[in-house]
């Protein structure tokens, strides 16, 4: 960890109303949310789910705007210091929860082609970073691609968090981006190459980021949405500006 500040995307996933989970009911009419840090948010048009860590604790709180938020402790606590609650910085812990009880609910997530993705377990979520939870991009992040792999084809691995086989048959890697040589699904190609079979495969899964992270970033060229033929590097800042103007995300330090 550097000394600089990371400039993260917090993106607002919301929880289908009919799904909002019991205790928060008739809490806030401005909704509740999955709140997922990124570096990416040119990528959100490719998003098939959204990743909690089945072990992990998760809080509820209330935002300054009303909004409820769900993130690790460290992360509203942080949030607490950016603004998102009173002048005071406090706020207040609606509920808590571990990752487990907040799988297969069903979100809205801003830009994806799919209208609803659900919440699926991923095992290597880090609690001391970003929020803990972690929209998935499979097409362009091979920890991403591994993991919606593992679902895919470990039936029970569904069966022990209790997730439909529809929840994971029915989203498949969205092509967004254009990176030669690797082409439209650059996480898949890479993760192919290098025969990343799982996700616990933590060194080729760090060499296949390695190899795609800052390539994209300089010669990938967008295929789809507003800024489609731009190049990544272009359009990066365009859309996660576009993003925090129609309150779908919001900036994140830390
Ligand atoms: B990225 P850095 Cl398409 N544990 O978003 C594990 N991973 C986490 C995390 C946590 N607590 N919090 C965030 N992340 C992921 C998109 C993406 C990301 C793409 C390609 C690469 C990529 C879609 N997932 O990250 O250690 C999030 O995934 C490659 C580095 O703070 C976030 O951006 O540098 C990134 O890791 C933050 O990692």
């Amino acid at each position: 960890e550097g000394v600089a500040p990371q400039e993260y995307t917090l993106i607002k996933l919301k929880i289908h109303d009919d799904h909002v989970p019991e205790k928060l009911k008739g809490i806030s009419q401005q909704g509740v949310y999955l709140v997922a840090a990124t570096l990416r948010p040119e990528t959100m048009y490719g998003q098939t789910n959204c990743w909690l860590h089945p072990d992990l604790e998760y809080v509820a709180f209330l935002t300054k705007t009303k909004e409820i938020f769900i993130c690790t402790h460290r992360a509203a606590k942080n949030l607490s210091y950016q603004e998102y609650t009173d002048e005071y910085g406090r706020y207040t812990v609606l509920q808590e929860y571990v990752g487990s009880e907040l799988l297969g609910l069903p979100l809205h997530a801003p830009l994806s082609s799919y209208e609803t993705v659900y919440t699926l377990p991923m095992m290597t979520i880090k609690g001391d970073k970003g929020t803990g939870v972690v929209t998935s991009v499979p097409s362009d992040s091979p920890d991403d691609y591994a993991a919606l792999s593992d679902l895919k084809n470990k039936p029970n691995l569904r069966e022990k968090y209790k997730i439909k086989d529809e929840m994971v048959t029915d989203y498949n890697p969205v092509p967004i981006i254009e990176l030669q040589p690797y082409g439209r699904l650059s996480a898949v190609t890479i993760c192919e190459q290098l025969k990343i079979h799982s996700q616990n495969d933590r060194d080729k899964l760090l060499e296949a980021k390695e190899k795609i992270y800052l390539k994209s970033f300089y010669d990938g060229v967008l295929l789809v949405g507003e800024h489609k033929d731009k190049k990544v590097c272009d359009a990066k800042k365009l859309i996660r500006d576009f993003l925090i103007k129609n309150q779908q995300a919001c900036a994140y330090y830390e």
